[in-house]
């Protein structure tokens, strides 16, 4: 039986690879802040696939909380794949405008929650000789746009982790592959600008963004290669972005 540990699975990315890993036959962990999300969603993979889902209703920075967890049960823990998939930005101000209380937040669940739950579940994988740890990147991780200082930064930060930790388990058979999505329609945008759904809607206007679906599959792609096979880096965008600056929009 194998088994995936995804964190924001409540919604978007997360959520649809709960769903693309479940219908491949996966056993799922599936890490939130919002319970009633996460119970629905795991009712509705053992009605579509039969799949076994743990939940575990906490917030992502939650270091006690995950200690506690780690302690009491450390078979969850143990994870063939692990996807790091929460994150979020705060805004599109110049720095010098910025909220340091939003930089903490989105430094603390874009870098320090996925270097946590990472560290947790390495020990069972190396011990195993075998996992995948999944880093939900960006494209803000490679190029930097204005007003995307922090997040960016977050960001690049993944990718020198993903670089780090793939050197620092070289040899061991464990994978990390990060994958680095573009403009993809989710709630991320309504999350950047603090609940204004029309100024997130104007993101996805006039062209077709990347659903969540879709970097679910990407995912799902680099999980099931074999053994020997590690996607290092995947860059992907709609086919509308050409860089983290253009986008052709109809209109
Ligand atoms: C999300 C992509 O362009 O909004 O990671 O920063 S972008």
């Amino acid at each position: 039986m194998r088994t995936a540990f995804i964190t924001g699975a409540s919604s978007g990315i997360g959520e649809a690879t709960a769903r693309a890993l479940a219908a491949r036959g996966l056993h799922l962990t599936l890490l939130a802040r919002r319970e009633d999300r996460l119970q629905a969603l795991a009712e509705s993979l053992a009605k579509a696939h039969g799949t076994r889902s743990r939940i575990v209703a906490l917030d992502v920075r939650d270091a006690a909380g995950l200690a506690r967890l780690a302690k009491a049960e450390p078979d969850l823990f143990a994870p063939d794949v692990l996807v790091n998939s929460a994150g979020l930005a705060r805004g599109t101000e110049p720095l010098q405008e910025g909220n340091p209380d939003e930089w903490d937040e989105v430094i603390d669940v874009n870098v320090k929650a996925l270097l946590r739950i990472t560290r947790l579940c390495l020990p069972a994988m190396l011990r195993r000789g075998s996992g995948h740890v999944v880093m939900l990147g960006s494209t803000a991780g490679h190029w930097v746009y204005p007003g995307g200082a922090v997040y960016c930064a977050s960001k690049h930060a993944v990718r020198a982790i993903t670089e780090g930790l793939r050197m620092d388990v070289h040899g061991s058979g464990v994978r990390v592959t990060s994958v680095d999505p573009g403009l993809v329609e989710t709630e991320f945008s309504e999350v950047r600008f603090r609940g204004d759904k029309e100024r997130a809607a104007k993101v996805y206007q006039g062209y077709q963004p990347l659903t969540a679906a879709d970097v679910a599959e990407t995912i799902a792609w680099c999980v099931e290669q074999p053994a020997h096979v590690n996607v290092q880096d995947v860059v992907v965008m709609p086919t509308a972005q050409a860089s983290v600056t253009m986008v052709k929009r109809s209109g």
